[in-house]
């Protein structure tokens, strides 16, 4: 008898950040295919080609099924079967007298980027003592958490384009009003998301009239269909964003009554944007100065309208001003929180969304054990917007300290989702030198990777969605991850942390079961696992903070009740009182990348091309799915996108094997030769290595070969410690493998 299970999507399986509503289909214990929930408000049906290829990835005969303990010496490749009890009896012994020896701070624990893992893995580093959380190798910390600094900065909330997502009705609610124009911004909609945001949004409403604008260097499909593509230089969006300012408040064209009322440090911002006239702009982001100025009236007077951006702005040299200055953008014109425009996105629910939240530590690990942690932290003395907002620590000041052991050494890792070695961290040899010399290392993941290969001690098999309970509230619709099926001795990364929380910890810890903790999650929204999971596993935001709109004149905002915002004045912070006391410009400012043919002229002249990295494939999550046959056909190869202008000037032709080389080393990929680039960028996919090679030192399934970043520094993080990272901005040569 076949049955189908309505779940939510996130993590192990597509990998994503997710939330997809799905039906599985389920035979003899087996999930048997995938479909979309036609149901489900975000997806509404739809589903990418990495969800519908769920079983190759489930029931693949590389997937580890079993833990293991490393039997040769480290990088060996040799591994023997154990049971849980000794996996967690030696992980439990380990990490006690590391913490006896050492303090719990010497140990990090290592995620990669935002699956369902922030509250297994912070539920766990607290209960053992450590502050040390962190997305290890991810120099600047530069995916997603610049751009949520900077808006927390701005106005003490993270905003996002209002495709009517917070609406169970979607477009037919008649509260919400289409955009009349969405800038994309640094961002591949049709590729790279569920981002808790879909590609296809940006589609249902064009076809409700939106217009676009594209910021992109490269042109992808929706460039195309745009009425503006601002084809701008890798690296230089503050300058836009301050030059768009510049024309929106020189020529009137910004919200008076909003500003007025809502916003602080106007008079600042326009003294200012006054150093950003679209002239020099135009010369820094080598877009023609007419195309900005139109881009800027065609927003500005586009009622509404809203801003959708992604990782390359985070990614920018100060990326977290760089999000500053393209928030202040949507502030000024008064499309804050209003339909269609940028709208606030809570937690549905105000139910917690990912890390342990500070009240929620209190009460599981005692005031004290808080206040020490955070003094504790890696980083917190030396950024303080790391001290202040969340509880990461700073990754290449956590690479420098595992060198280093100053202040405090590092004895362990435990490393959950994260293939560092080829995919999060930059410069991966650095790393490898680094961590080879720790204690004790525990992989958690579902494939042995370069990573696990390399430094793994402890391999602990995880399980994937349709495998397990959990709970997702970000940002809606509130949802439960549905157990569907069972492979025998895999388990939830929830199971396996609140077990070794519960015998690691050292207090008192009140749950037993995955459930009871989940519950425990659940009690604030008055909701219930089981019975979210009998509704089909989610359920939209109710009236009040976490569902828009204008919530800052009702009230809904603030811990006080009153109207505005949350931030120290109450208003949207256009000079950010949080920056001051970070000891950073409260104003925004244009950097120039460490390295670009205007910063490094001479080493332009050696590596003639920018490039970029990693732009997302659809059939490829990061690393992940080199494994997967549906997907690795879809995309084969580690690749280059190369102009065919410049391609023909080097004798390369579609198809080629190419080096891809810098002073920081060289890697093979094969040429797409593509008018989508540019003749002066090149595009090199991430994430590279290859299941199918040997997977013992030195080759480790080919990383060091195929992983472009070999050829990026760690090291180049913004002022604030966020931002920055040179994944999407460095200087490279190309030529043909002889
Ligand atoms: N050159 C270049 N490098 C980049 C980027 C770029 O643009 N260019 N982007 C950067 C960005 S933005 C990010 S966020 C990082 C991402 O970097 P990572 O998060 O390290 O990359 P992934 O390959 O997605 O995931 C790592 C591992 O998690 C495992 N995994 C997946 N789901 C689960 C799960 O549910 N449980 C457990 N235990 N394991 C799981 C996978 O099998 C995989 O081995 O990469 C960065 N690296
Ligand atoms: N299928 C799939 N989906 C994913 C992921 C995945 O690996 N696979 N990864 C997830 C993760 S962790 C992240 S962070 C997101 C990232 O996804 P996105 O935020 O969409 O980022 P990218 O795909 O790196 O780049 C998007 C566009 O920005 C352009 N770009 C590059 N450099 C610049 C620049 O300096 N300025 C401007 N204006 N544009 C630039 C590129 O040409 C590209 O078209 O995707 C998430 N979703
Ligand atoms: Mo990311």
């Amino acid at each position: 008898m076949e049955k189908v299970v309505r779940t939510t999507v996130w993590s192990a399986g597509p990998g994503c950040h997710g939330g997809c509503g799905v039906k599985l289909y389920v035979k003899n214990g087996k999930v048997t295919r995938v479909e979309g929930d036609e149901n489900h408000p975000w997806n509404q049906g739809r589903l990418c080609v990495r969800a519908l290829a769920m079983t190759q990835y489930m029931y693949h005969p590389d997937r580890i099924t079993h833990p293991m303990k490393r039997a040769g010496k480290r990088g060996e490749g040799k591994w023997e079967r154990i049971s849980w009890d000794e996996a967690y009896a030696t992980i439990e012994a380990k990490l006690r007298d590391i913490r006896a020896k050492h303090g719990a701070e010497s140990v990090i624990f290592c995620q990669g980027t935002g699956r369902d893992m922030g509250g297994p893995i912070t539920l766990l580093m607290y209960a053992y003592g450590s502050p040390n959380w962190v997305n290890y190798g991810l120099s600047g910390h530069c995916c997603y958490s610049p751009r949520q600094v900077a808006m927390h900065a701005t106005q003490g909330d993270y905003c996002v384009a209002d495709c009517a997502q917070f609406l169970e009705k979607r477009y037919d609610d008649p509260a919400w009003k289409v955009p009349k124009v969405i800038i994309v911004w640094a961002q591949g909609p049709t590729a790279s998301d569920p981002d808790a945001f879909y590609g296809h949004w940006i589609i249902d409403c064009m076809k409700r009239g939106s217009k676009l604008i594209v910021v992109d260097p490269r042109t992808p499909w929706l460039a195309t269909r745009a009425e503006i593509h601002l084809q701008i230089r890798p690296g230089t969006d503050g300058a836009l964003a301050l030059g768009m300012l510049n024309v929106i408040i020189n020529e009137g064209l910004y919200d008076k009554e909003f500003v007025d009322k809502w916003c602080y440090g106007f008079d600042e911002l326009k003294e200012r944007v006054q150093q950003y006239p679209p002239e020099k702009v135009s010369q820094i982001t080598w877009i023609p100065k007419q195309q900005i100025i139109e881009a800027a009236r065609l927003y500005a007077t586009s009622k509404p309208a809203a801003i959708h951006w992604g990782v390359p702005v985070d990614m920018n040299a100060e990326g977290a001003v760089v999000a500053q200055a393209i928030n202040a953008l949507w502030a000024i014109t008064g499309n804050m929180d209003n339909p269609g425009g940028n709208v606030i996105a809570r937690a549905s629910h105000g139910v917690t969304s990912y890390p342990y939240t500070q009240d929620e530590m209190k009460k599981l690990y005692g005031e004290e054990l808080f206040k020490k942690l955070t003094l504790k932290r890696i980083s917190a003395d030396r950024y303080p917007a790391f001290r202040n907002f969340r509880a990461w620590a700073q990754p290449d000041a956590v690479l420098e300290q595992v060198e280093s052991g100053h202040p405090y050494p590092i004895k362990g890792a435990w490393m959950q989702s994260i293939n560092a070695l080829s995919c999060m961290g930059a410069d991966p040899k650095r790393h490898f030198a680094a961590l080879k010399k720790l204690d004790f290392i525990v992989i958690v993941d579902l494939f042995l990777t370069p990573t696990a290969q390399a430094l793994g001690d402890i391999f602990l098999p995880a399980a994937t969605f349709p495998e397990k309970e959990s709970l997702r509230s970000w940002w809606a619709p509130l949802s439960v991850i549905v157990k569907a099926v069972e492979i025998p001795e895999c388990k939830s990364d929830w199971e396996i942390n609140l077990e070794l929380a519960r015998r690691l910890s050292t207090t008192d810890f009140p749950y037993k079961t995955v459930k009871e903790l989940i519950n425990a999650r659940l009690a604030v929204a008055g909701k219930d696992y089981d019975e979210l999971a009998k509704k089909g596993s989610w359920e939209m935001p109710p009236e009040g903070p976490s569902k828009p709109y204008y919530r800052y004149k009702r009230g809904l905002l603030r811990k006080d009740g009153k109207p505005g915002f949350n931030t120290p004045t109450g208003k949207v912070e256009l000079w950010s009182k949080f920056w001051e006391q970070s000891g950073v410009d409260p104003l925004p400012y244009y950097e120039e990348a460490p390295e670009s043919p205007v910063s490094t002229p001479v080493l332009w002249e050696e590596y003639p091309f920018i490039m970029s990295t990693g732009v997302r494939s659809p059939a490829l999550f990061h690393s992940e799915h080199r494994q997967i046959p549906w997907l690795r056909e879809i995309e084969p190869n580690p690749f280059v996108e190369i102009n065919p202008e410049a391609a023909k000037k080097l004798g390369i032709n579609n198809g080629d094997w190419v080096y891809v080389e810098n002073q920081r080393g060289r890697v093979k990929a094969k040429a797409k030769v593509t008018p989508v680039v540019p003749p002066y960028m090149v595009m090199v996919g991430h994430g590279w290595w290859l299941p199918e090679t040997d997977g013992k030192e030195p080759n480790f399934y080919s990383v060091w070969d195929v992983n472009v970043n070999t050829l990026i520094p760690m090291g180049t993080q913004g002022r604030c410690g966020y931002g920055g990272g040179s994944y999407k901005i460095c200087l490279c040569r190309v030529y043909p493998m002889k």
